[in-house]
């Protein structure tokens, strides 16, 4: 659905609130920051929604990132659909919008909780916890796909296993049997079938021992620390068990175990209890060489315990395989690659974005949209190489359009290019602009910065640059 244009977002009026009461917060929080013009930090990795317990799934050269989405002005877990992101480096992230809510669920009724997509047989299931309407108790459902950014459907039109607890984590083993675990404030597995959405035998109780899981005090209803959110991999034939641990304030511990199903010894705290949300969720993936520990916090403005956000961390196991304590930052990952100007980049490709939101496209996809004068999205590590000589985007306005100007370094940095949206004939008729560029060489930190007067100025569905011809004849040969 396009959203129509005469309204406001609630989001932008929420954090327009947010930057102003929220900055003492998100600096208290997270360090570096994120003041609009503060153009260092990349985490959180999404700046337009709240986004919540990350997943990552890697696939063909790209990571893929499900998230939960906390509603803007929150105040409780409100949360009503998905989303997928992805990205090729760590740090431009590639907003696919929502292709899972409730809705997918007909049986389904609320609380779009904590899950995990995985590949399989070509496909791609997601698991998640959504609230039973029949029964009132939280189940877990299973949604199918063809691609790892959806649409996803319901694969069984019904839960897959129930018992009023949350948070499945899916893991498949080198044999390739593969497990579902879940909980809170058990935890507990099932043996899925090679097709994804049944299992055999029963709901197997994982015991929570304080040897495998710590021990928690003041509270004798749990003596471990396992709290929730568990994320169950293998590496170097070990098997992890990342956990929420103690509420609240809760923070990420670990276990590791000889087999998927233990025993399971407890190792310790991953990462303490920082950035302001009383709850935080672990995903672990490995991508392009390097290990990477996701989580969330409050760190946006307007963030706390019901408004977070995620973020991501570079580490590296200890040489005997333990974790390092992981702390949250505001820089975020170090890039993991650079991205080619010279092929098609959706505008909802961001490091950084201030300012914009993103709604479906009408031509597919997604688009950029509700910009207003300032706005600016930062692409990170720009590989320019030799240089280029134009800039071309598709675009749209329904109003009297706007100018892009291409900047480098910052949102007020050198300006190599500058581009006039007219009017289209309306915010989903798109056409396709081009300007000259000069002066973009090397590797940049590119800000479109968006530039006219009242009101909205544009959409923008894609970007491309065009090589100068020193670049473009080496691309050749
Ligand atoms: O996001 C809702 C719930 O909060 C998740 O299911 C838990 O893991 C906690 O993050």
């Amino acid at each position: 659905m396009i959203t129509a244009r005469n309204s406001t977002p609630s989001s932008r009026l929420t954090r327009a609130v947010a930057w102003t009461l929220g900055l003492l917060l998100a600096f208290a929080v997270v360090p570096a920051a994120v003041h609009p013009t503060a153009a260092r930090a990349d985490n959180p990795i999404v700046q337009h929604i709240y986004t919540a317990d990350p997943a990552p799934l890697v696939h063909n050269g790209r990571v893929y990132l499900y998230t939960g989405h906390d509603e803007d002005g929150s105040t409780y877990f409100t949360m009503k659909d998905w989303r997928v992101w992805s990205s090729a480096d760590m740090v431009n992230w590639t907003d696919h919008g929502s292709p899972l809510s409730l809705t997918t669920f007909s049986w389904a009724s609320a609380d779009a909780w904590a899950g995990q997509a995985v590949q399989r047989n070509g496909r791609f299931y997601w698991y998640v916890p959504v609230k039973n309407r029949a029964t009132g108790r939280m189940a877990i459902g299973v949604a199918v796909s063809d691609s790892p950014t959806g649409p996803f459907r319901d694969a069984l039109g019904r839960p897959l296993v129930e018992n009023g607890e949350i948070d499945p984590t899916v893991f498949i083993d080198d044999d390739g049997q593969a497990y579902l675990y879940w909980g809170n404030p058990n935890l507990s597995y099932v043996r899925l079938n090679t097709d994804m959405t049944s299992y055999s035998g029963g709901v197997t109780r994982i015991p929570l021992t304080t040897a495998g899981f710590g021990t928690r005090t003041g509270d004798t209803n749990r003596p471990t620390l396992y709290e929730e959110g568990p994320w169950v991999y293998k590496r170097n034939g070990l098997y992890y068990l990342v956990f929420a641990a103690r509420c609240c304030s809760e923070f990420i511990a670990y276990s590791t175990a000889p087999g998927p199903t233990g025993p399971w010894t407890y190792r310790g705290t991953v990462m303490p209890t920082q950035g302001g949300s009383f709850t935080n969720h672990p995903g672990i993936v490995d991508f392009k060489g390097s290990s990477y520990f996701f989580y969330h916090n409050g760190g946006l403005p307007g963030g706390g315990g019901f408004t977070r956000s995620v973020a991501v961390e570079r580490f590296s196991y200890r040489p005997d395989g333990t974790i390092p304590t992981i702390n949250m930052t505001s820089g975020g990952a170090p890039q993991a690659d650079t991205l080619d100007p010279y092929v098609r980049q959706e505008a909802e490709t961001i490091a950084w974005g201030s300012g914009i939101e993103t709604e479906p496209a009408g031509e597919g996809g997604m688009n950029v949209g509700w910009i207003d004068n300032g706005d600016y999205i930062k692409v990170k590590g720009v590989a320019f190489g030799a240089g280029a000589s134009s800039f071309t985007a598709r675009v749209a306005s329904g109003s009297g359009g706007g100018t892009v100007e291409l900047r480098l370094g910052s949102p007020n940095g050198t300006v190599v290019g500058r581009c006039v949206v007219p009017n289209t004939g309306g915010w989903q008729s798109w056409t396709t602009v081009t300007c000259p560029v000069s002066g973009a060489t090397g590797t940049q930190d590119l800000h479109l910065r968006f530039t006219g007067g009242s009101g909205y100025l544009l959409n923008m569905n894609w970007w491309r640059f065009s090589p100068a011809a020193a670049t473009a004849s080496r691309q050749v040969h």
